[in-house]
Order: structure tokens, then sequence, then C-alpha cells
């Protein structure tokens, strides 16, 4: 039984993550989606938040589970016997910064794979930082985001 983890702030999850979800979860017997701590980035939602919405829109993935972690991505996937991150990529540079971290990942832990999934071409420009610059100026978002989170956002 294969265990991959899908790390990420999450803050707000789109639909490039949750297609990201979908197709990790027809590759590995179980994906954990795990709302981690970016340091550099500032929250919109709180990780409750991001958890309960990610779990609203996850429901029809039988072996997905949802759960938030305030530590190393790597002491996670050990804990819970798994051996697989998920990364998923845009672009040129997403590719720089995931390679760093996942080379990183690699001298903590080199038992454990990163895997990165390349982004379908209707979701390469979406991002949860563009979401919340758009939102700002009270653009409209809803179409990007999955329709827990177009309701979650409407209500900020
Ligand atoms: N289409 C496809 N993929 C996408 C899209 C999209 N439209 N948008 C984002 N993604 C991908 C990103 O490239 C990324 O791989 C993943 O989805 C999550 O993205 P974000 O932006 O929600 O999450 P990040 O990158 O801010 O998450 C950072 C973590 C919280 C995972 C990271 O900081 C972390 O692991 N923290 C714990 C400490 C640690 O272990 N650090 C790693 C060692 S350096």
């Amino acid at each position: 039984m294969t265990i991959a983890v899908y790390p990420g702030s999450f803050d707000p999850l789109t639909m490039g993550h949750l297609n990201i979800i979908e197709r990790a979860s027809r590759l590995f017997d179980h994906l954990i989606v795990t709302v981690g701590i970016n340091t550099s980035k500032k929250a919109l939602f709180s990780t409750d938040e991001r958890v309960d919405l990610i779990k609203k829109s996850v429901s029809h993935l039988p072996n997905v589970s949802v759960q938030a972690e305030g530590g190393l991505t790597v002491d996670f996937v050990k804990r819970v016997g798994g051996s697989v991150i998920i990364r998923g990529l845009r672009d040129g540079k997403d590719l720089d910064y995931e390679a760093n971290i996942a080379n990183m990942n690699h001298y903590l832990d080199e038992s454990i794979e990163s895997v990165f999934l390349v982004t379908d071409p209707r979701y390469a420009f979406i991002s949860s930082t563009l979401l919340k610059e758009v939102l700002h100026f009270n653009g409209d978002v809803s179409a990007l985001v999955p329709p827990a989170v177009a309701q979650a956002l409407n209500q900020k």
C-alpha cells in the first residue's frame, strides 16, 4: 500500500490544487492532503478553516484524507508510513522552487521521493496569491475555486 502526502498552504484551495488531488488520488492507494505552515506567506483563512474547506471539496474521493501539520513534511510522511510527496508544477519558476524543496526533503530523508504533476493548462494561471489580490479589489474568482471555497470567500 503506497501512501502519498500532498502538502501545501492551500490558502485557499483552488481548482488547480483540486485537479492535482484528483489525479494523485488515482495514482496512489491513499493520499493525505496536509495544510502546512509556509513561514513566508500571510494567511487569509485559519488552518482549521482550510482543513474544513478541503474536506468539503474532496468528499467525492474516498481514498483522500485531510489534516493540519505544523512540523516538517518529511517527519509527517514518515509518521504516517508514507513514501511519496506530491507537488504541482505550473511553470519553470515552480520547477526551480520545487526542485530546491525536493532536494532539501531528500537530504532530510532519502527514503522519501517527491513526485511532480504538471498542471492542467486550464489551471496554470491560478495561484492562491493572485486570487487574494483579485479578491482584495472585489473581482470575481468563484469559477477558479471549488464551490465550498467560493461560498467561504463570499462570507469573508
Ligand atoms: N496548478 C497546479 N499546481 C498548483 C497550482 C495550480 N494552479 N497552484 C499551486 N500548485 C501547487 C504548488 O506548486 C505546490 O506544489 C502545491 O500546489 C501547494 O501550493 P501552495 O502555494 O498552496 O503551498 P506552498 O507551496 O506554500 O506550501 C508550502 C508548504 C507548507 C508545503 C511548505 O512550506 C512546507 O512543507 N512547510 C513545512 C516545513 C517543511 O517541511 N519545509 C520543507 C523543507 S524546505
